[in-house]
């Protein structure tokens, strides 16, 4: 029997408690440890105000690609069974501050709307912090199924709370 195709998938990470910098390369290390996943790549780190409610830490922000055999419900059991190793608590109050959050960006062009997967992530296009680090490893012309084309949402997004944290760790590479 042939292999299924490997599927291009983009998660965002994003992190404002406990040492978030250090929460996101903890994740991409366990991103790179998740099976029948190959071709890892992380964008730059960046800063941002928590969209949501105010009282909170900024958060540290990024986007990191895979290229996967996993189904995309299988790589959400993945991603939240990182986010639980992290430490991650669910009883707060909605967009409240968080150890780890993986969400799941992109699944090729794939649209899947069941209740605990939506995809593409429905507010994807208003968010720089999603935007600008998914623009350091995607192409420009990349399709966000329903959404629009990643170039144009970019141009079209405010950015004014977004800074670039400035860090030269290097992920690794599987
Ligand atoms: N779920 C549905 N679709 C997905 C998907 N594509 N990826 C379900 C991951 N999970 C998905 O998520 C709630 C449920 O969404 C899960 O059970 C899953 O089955 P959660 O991680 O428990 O809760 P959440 O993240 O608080 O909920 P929500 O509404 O997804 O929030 P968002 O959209 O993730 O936003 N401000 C800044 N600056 N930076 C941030 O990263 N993040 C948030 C959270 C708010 N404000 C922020 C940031
Ligand atoms: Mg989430």
């Amino acid at each position: 029997m042939s292999e299924p195709e490997a599927v291009q998938v983009f998660i965002g990470l994003g992190s404002n408690l406990n040492d978030p910098l250090q929460q996101l390369k903890n994740a991409i290390r366990r991103l790179a440890d998740i099976p029948n996943c190959s071709g890892l790549k992380v964008s730059r780190f960046y800063c941002s105000r928590p969209l949501g409610p105010q009282n909170q830490p900024d958060y540290i922000n990024a986007v990191a690609r895979l290229k996967t055999t996993l189904e995309a419900e299988a790589l959400l059991d993945q991603l939240q069974a990182i986010e639980q190793a992290q430490g991650r608590r669910r009883d707060g109050e909605r967009w409240g501050a968080r150890t780890l959050d993986l969400d799941l960006l992109l699944y090729g062009e794939q649209q899947i709307a069941i209740e605990r997967l939506m995809v593409p992530h429905p507010r994807l296009a208003e968010r720089a912090f999603v935007l600008y680090p998914l623009a350091d490893i995607a192409e420009l012309d990349l399709v966000i199924p329903s959404q629009g084309v990643l170039q144009q949402l970019l141009g079209a997004v405010d950015d004014k709370y977004l800074e670039l944290v400035d860090e030269t760790w290097q992920s690794p590479r599987i």
